[in-house]
């Protein structure tokens, strides 16, 4: 009976929504800049999990509702910072780099006039990036400020298990307002990350990742001109909340970012001619992105962190950056010009299915 009347609602906010002024006229993206969709969907949802989600998916387990929650926090105060992923501080104690995270939800910019709530580290998307040498002990000390139980991960770093950051399998959770040390020894050196395992569905979606570059003990030979680490990640806005963007069906993202920040906010990279520029790709999302630069091929110098042998380094001009993996790309900026590198899934360059947006970002080559 519960079924039958839900089912019924459902139907009608779908059929009124079609029919809405201004509404989407494609019944499979539920989510459009008109909230009619969303001020009926929740409604119709909420006979099973007392929840607003914004797609056509209506869970019936109450588990699998709550990850369809919007992201949410007691008293989200505007980020102070604006940029992500800048490097973070650390005090020396008895050749122990010592590093500080606290977790915290942030109103993060992704876009003029576009804000997100975020789930951070030091409130920023993404974290501030721990950046130490080959070898170095680190200590990172992280405070929950989070409404929610988190642990973090150090992908691809060579970690003793204890440090794994695996909730229920290497570690407690860090409950709200708990403090929890991690300790290693730095290594191998290359690109990586860290973000949390503790219901990384929401998550590292919500904003909980940031870069962790090992630089190599014996400095390089031909270090690039320009460094920089690009972390891709999507996310879910509709009706003024933000929902953890996943691959299912109503739940599929309607913003993507390069280190927090949607074309066009996202950051121009400014780079003379003839200089080598490297670039990190990241992707913490839960999608696929072919990133596609303009102007000249690169190679690819580095998968997952690991160093490529030169003769099997592949020569490009798109590289398919999967969940988790790292690619660093390597090019000498030939030609002056404004040059972009973008995602070539192009949906993923638009801001709420309007183009031009999303995975954009300009290498500026000047004399
Ligand atoms: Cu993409």
């Amino acid at each position: 009976m519960m079924k039958v009347l839900l089912f019924s609602i459902v139907s009608l906010a779908l059929v009124l929504s079609a029919c809405a002024p201004g509404g989407t006229t494609d019944n499979t993206m539920p989510m459009s800049n008109d909230n009619s969709n969303m001020t009926l969907a929740p409604g119709a949802s909420a006979g099973v999990s007392g929840t607003p989600t914004p797609g056509s998916m209506m869970a019936e387990n109450p588990e699998a509702s709550h990850m369809m929650e919007p992201i949410t926090a007691p008293n989200v105060q505007p980020a102070t910072e604006t940029e992500g992923g800048q490097p973070l501080e650390y005090r020396e104690e008895n050749g122990i780099k010592v590093f500080e995270l606290i977790t915290k939800a942030v109103q993060w910019e992704i876009l003029d006039g576009v804000t997100v709530t975020a789930y951070t580290y030091n409130g920023t998307v993404p974290g501030p990036m721990i950046r130490v040498t080959e070898g170095d002990q680190v200590k990172i000390i992280v405070k929950n400020e989070l409404p929610d139980p988190t642990t973090i991960h150090w992908h691809g770093v060579e970690v003793p298990n204890a440090m794994d950051g695996v909730p229920g399998v290497t570690q407690n959770p860090i409950q709200p307002g708990e403090t929890f040390t991690y300790e290693f020894t730095a290594k191998p050196a290359g690109t990586f990350m860290f973000h949390s395992h503790y219901e990384g569905d929401i998550q590292v979606m919500a904003g909980l990742y940031a870069p962790f570059i090992i630089d190599p003990k014996e400095p390089e030979a031909n270090p690039p001109a320009v460094d920089k680490t690009l972390m891709i990640s999507e996310w879910l806005m509709t009706g003024g909340q933000t929902f953890a963007a996943m691959p299912m069906s109503g739940m599929e993202p309607n913003y993507f970012t390069i280190n927090g920040k949607s074309f066009p906010s996202t950051e121009t990279i400014t780079v003379k001619k003839g200089e080598l520029v490297r670039l990190r790709l990241i992707s913490i999302g839960q999608f696929i992105h072919p990133m596609h630069l303009h102007g000249v091929p690169f190679k690819i110098v580095a998968t997952d962190g690991h160093p490529v042998p030169e003769a099997a380094q592949l020569t490009k001009d798109t590289v398919s950056v999967a969940p988790g993996e790292r690619y660093d790309i390597e090019f000498i900026a030939s030609e002056t010009g404004q040059w972009m590198l973008h995602c070539h899934i192009l949906h993923h360059t638009t801001n709420d299915n309007v183009e031009p947006g999303g995975l954009m970002l300009v290498i500026n080559v000047v004399e």
